[in-house]
């Protein structure tokens, strides 16, 4: 390393030492809860989540209800029952979960599974691992009493044939929404789930972002959570909840964060990205941020006593 490279070097870091003791400064909101979901059925996913803790559960399973209610949801194309299937016309999902204690458990490319995400919370709290995929997964689940159903439904595969005439190449913006819960508890303590069925009619055997803990969703009980929705391939390129995790770390407001996590895709694309990315997240203090790409993008926060959907303009035009 050259020395003046070297002194740059030290000067980051110098920068980023301070800025970590500021972090931990955060102080934790406790008492009232925050549930923050993306897109705008976000919100029936958040009352969901809102029965969960008040029926006296944690955020983990706030999260996980959350969560659930998109995947049982036929409307929903991109999560569970009634996504949109791979080109050969199977439904194949991924999910992942992450609790207050830093653990993580996901699945991916699982089939014939209607609640993939408590697959993977199951894989979280009863295996030794953090992701299972494919026919392990389903065998999983199904060795802890799941079932099996078809979850393409008559709609979704209508809509796969008349999309089989052209084979057009569908964007994850066309197509969305994953759904990602964000969850803090009263305890003041963080939990999230993350769940989709992807990019429809992508390749068979592709996975995107949604299932790898860092990049759809991450937590970190001491900082702050983030999920990720839109293009998982540019997701995972820059590892994007962990990125906006890190910045919130660093001092960074959580929609700063968002936005400084954006930037680097931005970057890694001369300036003009043709895709969509939606950060949202959470910090410890309770203050939420959301930021995306392009277009808009909305997300439903539940906080003291209100449950709405708000709405962000993409940072570029
Ligand atoms: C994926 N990130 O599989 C998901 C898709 C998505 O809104 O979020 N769509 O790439």
């Amino acid at each position: 390393m050259k020395r003046r490279d070297f002194f740059k070097a030290s000067a980051i870091g110098l920068a980023s030492h301070k800025s970590i003791i500021k972090a931990n400064q955060i102080k934790t909101s406790k008492n009232s809860p925050v549930i923050l979901s993306t897109w705008n059925f976000g919100l029936k996913a958040n009352i969901d989540a809102e029965k969960a803790l008040e029926n006296g559960g944690n955020a983990m399973d706030a999260a996980e209800k959350g969560a659930m209610n998109a995947e049982a949801d036929e409307e929903n194309t991109s999560v569970g029952i009634g996504g949109s299937p791979d080109e050969k016309g199977n439904v194949t999902l991924d999910a992942c979960v992450m609790d207050s204690s830093g653990n993580a458990g996901s699945v991916a490319f699982l089939q014939n599974i209607k609640h993939p995400v408590s697959v993977a919370r199951k894989v979280m709290e009863e295996t030794k691992h953090v992701m299972l995929v494919g026919e392990g997964a389903r065998q999983f689940a199904v060795s802890n009493g799941f079932k099996e159903i078809d979850l393409l439904t008559k709609k979704s595969k209508k809509e796969w044939k008349k999309w089989l005439k052209t084979r057009r190449e569908m964007t994850p913006h066309e197509t969305h929404d994953t759904i990602s819960v964000l969850v803090q508890d009263k305890e003041g303590d963080l939990a999230g789930a993350c769940t989709t069925s992807g990019w429809a009619y992508k390749m068979h055997g592709r996975v995107g972002d949604s299932p790898i803990i860092g990049s759809g969703l991450f937590v970190d009980n001491k900082i702050g959570s983030a999920a990720a929705t839109g293009l998982g391939e540019e997701v995972i390129k820059t590892n994007g909840s962990f990125l906006v995790v890190e910045l919130m770390r660093q001092g960074r407001s959580p929609r700063e964060a968002c936005e400084e996590a954006l930037k680097r895709s931005i970057d890694m694309h001369n300036g003009y990205p043709n895709f969509q990315i939606g950060y949202i997240a959470l910090r410890k203090d309770g203050e939420v941020g959301a930021a995306c790409l392009k277009w808009s993008f909305d997300y439903a926060l539940s906080k003291n006593g209100s449950n709405k959907v708000y709405k962000v303009d993409g940072m570029l035009k």
